[in-house]
């Protein structure tokens, strides 16, 4: 493995070096980090072609959609399910799951996405990203039923992010550790620039929405209470603060540095499970994490072991560094 590849040329070493993975994945794959160029070039020139600002319309967790939400939705589908790739999709931005049309053959596996996860920042120009995740089809290339929509984290099979920042970077995970490419605007190709990412175990940065703070459950009041206690409270080190309202920026940031991040259970939220989505948002991300020595845990279990109700099943989300999570778990056991 040597920086400088391309995502496919990387897919097929993983390939040849004895990973478990299909010829129609490694091309599922590919196609979804087309969807990624196409939707990086709809961000650069949002705002010269009028689409920024809100859609005037909800998604199913009664949010308010931006242009480019459903901009960025519109590219995936329409891409992806021309491929032959795929037996349906389930997005944040659709309620039902979405059918492969008539039209075109269907593939063996279902994907789960975000296309524009952390929306709220695209006016203003903070960093957003399209989250993955995808799993086999338990019908084959049939037509998939409902319940074939909720599946546990621990039965994907590849799960990415694409984050539009200062560079659009890919990363992936097949099961093998976790990679990152860089997009090349001048070839047009995503190229290996990490493999192997492991988060440090140890962190001393935590990321929380603190205007939540009255909402959260007294185990996760009383950690952060301790964090910012520092040097002379029961965790005996100082610790720094971020924020970016935005899961991929914070990801990739523990990615490289360490950290925990934390979107709490949350009183206003309880009877819907928590603010974050399982499905396309924490298990992905939550298989990243793990894939990268770290860990995703809902403060009670691990976010993969999760019991889907839903397509848009909402979870508590605690995750990054391993013993920190460690720590915040600790907490809730007491
Ligand atoms: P808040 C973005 O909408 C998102 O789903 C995550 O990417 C992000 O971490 C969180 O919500 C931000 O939530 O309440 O701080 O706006």
């Amino acid at each position: 493995m040597q920086n400088g590849m391309s995502l496919r040329q990387y897919l097929v070493d993983q390939k040849r070096g004895g990973v478990a993975i299909e010829a129609d994945l490694i091309d599922l794959i590919c196609e979804t980090a087309v969807t990624c160029k196409e939707i990086t070039a709809k961000i650069d020139r949002a705002a010269l072609e009028g689409a920024l600002g809100a859609a005037g319309s909800q998604n199913v967790q009664g949010e308010e959609q931006k242009k480019l939400d459903v901009i960025t939705n519109d590219v995936m589908y329409e891409h992806l399910c021309t491929t032959g790739l795929l037996a349906g999709m389930g997005s944040e931005e659709v309620d039902e799951p979405m059918m492969i049309p008539d039209q075109y053959p269907r593939g063996r596996y279902l994907m789960f996405f975000d296309p524009l996860d952390g929306s709220s920042n695209i006016d203003v120009n903070i960093s957003v990203g399209t989250i993955f995740s995808i799993v086999e089809a338990p019908r084959g290339d049939a037509a998939p039923a409902p319940e074939d929509f909720r599946r546990k984290g621990i039965e994907q099979l590849a799960a990415g992010f694409c984050v539009y920042g200062p560079s659009t970077t890919l990363v992936l995970t097949i099961g093998n550790g976790v990679a990152m490419f860089t997009l090349d605007h001048s070839v047009g190709e995503f190229i290996l620039v990490r493999d192997k990412v492991q988060i440090p175990e140890e962190t001393a940065e935590f990321a929380i929405n603190m205007s939540n703070q009255r909402f959260w459950e007294e185990p996760v009041k009383q950690y952060i209470a301790d964090c910012i206690a520092g040097e002379t409270g029961p965790l005996g080190k100082r610790y720094n603060m971020r924020w970016v309202a935005s899961m991929v920026a914070e990801t990739f940031r523990i990615l490289t540095r360490g950290g925990i991040f934390l979107y709490p259970m949350d009183e206003r939220v309880r009877e819907k499970g928590g603010k974050l989505r399982l499905m396309y948002e924490a298990n992905p991300i939550g298989f990243i994490i793990e894939q990268a020595g770290g860990a995703a845990s809902t403060g009670r279990e691990r976010i993969l072991e999760v019991e889907p109700g839903s397509l848009h099943q909402r979870v508590p989300v605690i995750l990054g560094s391993k013993k920190e999570v460690e720590k915040v778990e600790e907490y809730h056991r007491r």
